[in-house]
């Protein structure tokens, strides 16, 4: 009976899929981005590996001295054998030519790569030639992970694009400018950011600059699947959304089928290549979970073009202080991840194995089931790992600090980027929480800026929790030394964070931490987004009163941990971080040589005595989670 009413249901949805289209914030010329969804299942010719490199210090090759194109001799791009040129006329002037510059691996950041270019902040050059046979009747797509921040790309001389925001993917159609056999690709990746860019340039964590997620050519038919978005929603049903993109995308059929379910999921596309469709959930659905993360084949088929994915589903949701997965509540036991691998340089190259290296030490050593992925989109490597492991996802973009909240264009990338973030992944189960600010001063700009990107997460994806991590202010309460969270913000929130310091930033005295009181007028879950201390790992004070020492980092833990069994509304945590990590403002030279010391482990893995304290503390909240009431 119910696969009746799917199919009516389907037929009545896609009559109204118009008006159910997505308010898509446009990149900056204007251009309507393509999402190209599931890049990573789909077949491709990899552009990863040798490429050419050159600096370009005063970026020459994007203007000329007075304005305007760049002059032929510092053309990066131009399409050109400048050694042959050279050869055969010996009056030509070139003051560049990557082609005999020295050659690395992409994905990499040039920070790794040679030791004058540890601290380079600026415009560096990449190219590479390729070989190519076009298919007629195919569009080509070339698709970059991610590149940090600003990317200027050519193909065989002509410029293709431009992005920018160092975390989220970018794919542009060549199809008119490639041709047969060899072809060129110039790549300028510009890491300088401004106080109007996001994050702006002070931050707590190294910037990489240079493409540092793979780089990929993928042939799709002249009508495509741009957008699936397959989820189970809180009604029951399960929803099957996207776009359809090309001369044919308007009133196409498109049909999604799961396998080992039967779930009717036809559709037909709109006017405008949009395409929605829904079913009542089968009763065998498994539903993913931290304990059992079923994923699905999924498939989508429109016309000549297939997708496939593999898609858990659950439901996420908050009841009052609580937060429900599939309709139980939970308590996140997490830790907050920077984009790095383990390792003495780490040049952010997140493969598979240092994905499932770095989010395996989070599941079944420290016995989590969350994590922050912080403080930016990571890798999709990352998210799709989370899926396979079992581990619930904070994802976030990097408004941070002081960002220039008065600033439209500003508003406008920090909205095209939660965009981007969120089309790449929410199709993969394992996030849960969408974070739209980290840390970020209380003013009507910036509650304005934050309260935007909130409402266009509710637009872009209403089956997940919007969050922010916020500041909290100490006051006394009736003579009781008292954290009040009470930030305008939490309104436009399902759950609030805070960043929580005590005893690492303030004087407190780590035996006073469980003594603290915590209040908010807010009923609504509480996570904290961080709480951490730093230490060296070999550092030791058997008195444990000295910071830096792994002694006084595991007394901050243990009393910390007992403060939070205290704290009302407290619903999960994610300290402050899972292993050292590099960051230029840390420079003590004693304990911290460049790196934040707030890992439970060091960079290359060793784990430091609160790695345990944790670990222990998670153990026995996995069978008895905390639950204060105020
Ligand atoms: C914070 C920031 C994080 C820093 C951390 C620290 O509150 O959100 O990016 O790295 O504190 O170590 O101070």
């Amino acid at each position: 009976m119910w696969k009746v009413v799917a199919g009516l249901i389907a037929g009545s949805m896609a009559l109204c899929a118009a008006q159910a289209q997505e308010v898509v914030p446009a990149a900056r010329d204007g251009t309507p981005p393509i999402t190209l969804v599931a890049a990573d299942m789909r077949a491709g010719q990899d552009l990863s590996g040798p490429w050419h490199r050159g600096i370009d210090p005063y970026r020459d090759g994007l203007a000329g001295f007075h304005g305007g194109d760049p002059g032929l001799s510092s053309r990066r791009y131009a399409d050109l054998d400048i050694a042959a040129t050279e050869r055969n006329d010996g009056g030509a002037l070139f003051e560049q030519d990557l082609a005999r510059g020295p050659v690395v691996t992409l994905p990499s950041s040039w920070l790794t790569e040679a030791p004058e270019l540890r601290h380079y902040q600026g415009l560096v050059w990449y190219q590479r030639h390729f070989d190519t046979a076009k298919q007629p009747g195919k569009r080509y797509l070339l698709r970059f992970g991610a590149a940090n921040y600003a990317a200027y790309v050519y193909v065989n001389g002509a410029k293709v694009g431009e992005h920018r925001g160092g975390f989220t993917p970018f794919t542009f159609d060549v199809t008119d400018r490639l041709r047969d056999g060899d072809n060129q690709i110039t790549v300028g990746v510009d890491s300088q950011r401004s106080d109007a860019d996001v994050p702006p340039p002070v931050t707590d964590w190294e910037t990489y600059g240079g493409i540092t997620r793979e780089i990929r050519l993928i042939a799709v038919p002249a009508t495509f699947i741009d957008d699936a978005w397959v989820r189970l929603e809180r009604d029951g049903n399960i929803h099957a959304s996207g776009r359809l993109e090309g001369a044919q995308a308007a009133g196409m059929a498109v049909k999604v089928t799961i396998a080992g379910l039967s779930v009717p999921l036809s559709a037909r596309s709109d006017a405008s290549g949009h395409w929605e469709a829904s079913a009542p959930v089968p009763a065998n659905l498994e539903r993913w979970s931290p304990e059992r993360p079923r994923l699905y084949d999924v498939t989508v088929a429109a016309g000549e073009d297939r997708l496939t994915d593999r898609i858990g589903f659950r439901t996420v949701a908050v009841d009052g202080d609580r937060i429900l997965l599939n309709g139980k509540p939970i308590f996140l036991r997490g830790i907050s991840i920077h984009e790095e691998e383990f390792g003495a340089d780490p040049t952010r190259a997140i493969t598979p194995a240092a994905a499932r290296a770095l989010l395996t030490e989070a599941k079944e050593g420290l016995n989590g089931n969350f994590v922050r992925l912080a403080h930016y989109p990571h890798s999709e490597v990352m998210t799709r790992m989370a899926d396979r492991l079992g581990l619930l996802v904070w994802s976030e973009i990097p408004v941070y600090w002081r960002v220039a909240f008065d600033n439209p264009a500003t508003l406008a990338d920090a909205r095209t980027m939660l965009a981007e973030n969120i089309r790449r992944d929410r199709n993969r189960a394992a996030i849960i929480l969408w974070s739209v600010g980290n840390e970020t001063p209380v003013s009507d700009a910036r509650n304005h800026f934050l309260r935007t990107l909130a409402g266009d997460v509710r637009r872009l994806d209403d089956t997940r929790l919007v969050t922010a991590a916020l500041l909290s202010h100490r006051e006394k309460r009736g003579g009781a030394d008292t954290v009040v969270i009470d930030d305008p913000l939490i309104p436009a929130l399902d759950v609030m964070a805070v960043n929580a310091y005590n005893g690492w930033y303030s004087d407190d005295r780590l035996a006073d931490l469980p003594a603290l009181r915590w209040t908010s007028a807010y009923d609504k879950p509480l996570i904290f987004s961080e709480l951490g201390a730093g230490a060296k790992a070999g550092y030791h004070d058997p008195a444990g009163t000295h910071k830096f020492s792994e002694e006084f980092q595991a007394e901050y833990y243990r009393q910390t941990l007992k403060m939070a069994e205290k704290v009302p509304h407290l619903r999960g945590m994610s300290p402050w971080i899972l292993k050292d990590f590099r960051s230029p403002r840390r420079q003590h030279p004693v304990y911290q040589q460049g790196w934040n010391r707030k890992g439970l482990e060091s960079e290359t893995g060793q784990r430091k005595q609160a790695f345990s304290v944790l670990a222990d503390q998670y153990r026995r909240w996995a069978e008895a989670p905390p639950d204060p009431v105020e």
